[in-house]
């Protein structure tokens, strides 16, 4: 792969309904797309799914568009690149900023498959046809509004149901929810609102038969994750904790999960994404792909790495219709009876589709080898 260029574009959506977690509330998705352009003209596509603001991790979009244009574009424009998996080694000279080197490793990976004339799953190894999906639902004003919300996405066939829970919005409304809806797989993610102290109330959860509880603890924690764990019953599952594949096999040998949501952009890339996938394997440990609120590039990536095996529980890649009036890709990522199925055009499997992508930007700027 020879890159001529790079593109960065600042792009601005706004989502069709606010999304709330125990940190903050999501109106617009602000973020980048990197558009890496050979001497040929094909182009391959990456988003960075960093926020505006540091509420999930320390990335925003802002540092994410530093990091780029001082240090991760030109590292990437300096000399022809092989494979995409060469990448993480050309930016381990650069600590964290996983979201950002991520986005840029997508592009790269889109135009690595585009030129081999493949879709993006197969040089990643994914062998599945279509993928399981479910939703993730944000708090809401009262528990009425999330059971209505939650009985629209059970009749439109998602595979689970994943809803957002913090002190004061989580036994009670659990237990309504589990009234309303006794079969559904169910799930509850805290983003970190509950410290050991909490153990008690987390503990209390276990008698709805949820299928894990996604990151109840700190952000940066495997420890107490750890001594939490053989505490509870129902499994957890880190998000927010697992930033490469040495937190993965520490947390794995800590026992401070069960389950671990991979997010491409959390872990700085597709390479070690699967790199984590195929160390869980091994160990006999279920992942599934989390969400970031992404637009249709994003949507697809993610498509791409849940066609990998052990990608055994559904996502949060829900429809694009789910967050947007309009997304930038054709045809839109659409979800029949909880299943997407895997685009087989070479790359993404997706169109951008410019015009969208020209509506939404902001700002743009050019970068040449
Ligand atoms: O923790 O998975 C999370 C949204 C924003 C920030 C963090 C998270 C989420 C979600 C929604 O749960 C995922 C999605 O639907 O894209
Ligand atoms: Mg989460």
């Amino acid at each position: 792969i020879e890159m001529e260029y790079v593109i960065l574009r600042h792009l601005q959506m706004e989502l069709k309904a606010p999304f709330t977690t125990s940190f903050g509330t999501f109106q617009t998705k602000e973020f980048i797309l990197v558009e890496a352009v050979d001497r040929d003209g094909v182009s391959g596509w990456g988003e960075s799914v960093a926020f505006s603001a540091p509420w999930y991790s320390e990335e925003t979009v802002k540092t994410n568009w530093h990091m780029l244009e001082e240090f991760l574009v030109p590292l990437a424009l300096a000399e022809p690149i092989n494979h995409p998996s060469e990448l993480s080694k050309r930016f381990a000279a650069i600590r964290q900023n996983h979201m950002a080197k991520a986005a840029l490793e997508g592009a790269v990976w889109d135009l690595y498959a585009k030129r081999s004339g493949v879709p993006l799953h197969q040089p990643l190894g994914g062998m599945k046809k279509e993928i399981e999906v479910g939703v993730s639902i944000g708090i809401q004003p009262t528990v009425d509004d999330l059971l209505r919300v939650i009985e629209r996405y059970v009749a439109q066939g998602y595979r689970r149901i994943k809803v957002k829970i913090k002190p004061g919005w989580d036994v009670d409304v659990i237990r309504e929810v589990r009234r309303a809806f006794p079969d559904v797989p169910l799930m509850a993610d805290a983003n970190s609102a509950y410290t050991l102290a909490d153990r008690e109330r987390l503990k209390a959860l276990d008698e709805f038969g949820l299928m894990m509880i996604e990151q109840p603890l700190a952000a940066d924690d495997l420890v107490d994750h750890a001594r939490l764990q053989p505490l509870l019953e129902t499994p957890i599952c880190l998000d927010e904790s697992i930033r490469s594949y040495d937190d993965a096999r520490k947390a794995l040998d800590l026992g401070s999960c069960r389950i671990i949501n991979i997010k491409i952009g959390r872990v700085g890339g597709l390479w070690e994404a699967k790199r984590i996938h195929d160390l869980c394997a091994e160990r006999g440990v279920p992942v599934w792909c989390g969400g970031m609120l992404e637009a249709g590039v994003g949507r697809a990536h993610n498509i791409a790495i849940t066609t990998l095996e052990n990608f055994a529980l559904p996502g949060d890649t829900a429809a694009s219709s789910h967050y947007w009036e309009r997304d930038i890709i054709v045809p839109e990522v659409e979800v029949h009876r909880g299943l997407i199925r895997v685009p087989d055009a070479p790359g993404i499997g997706y169109e951008v589709d410019r015009r969208q992508v020209e509506r939404y930007t902001q700002f743009a700027k050019v970068f040449h080898r």
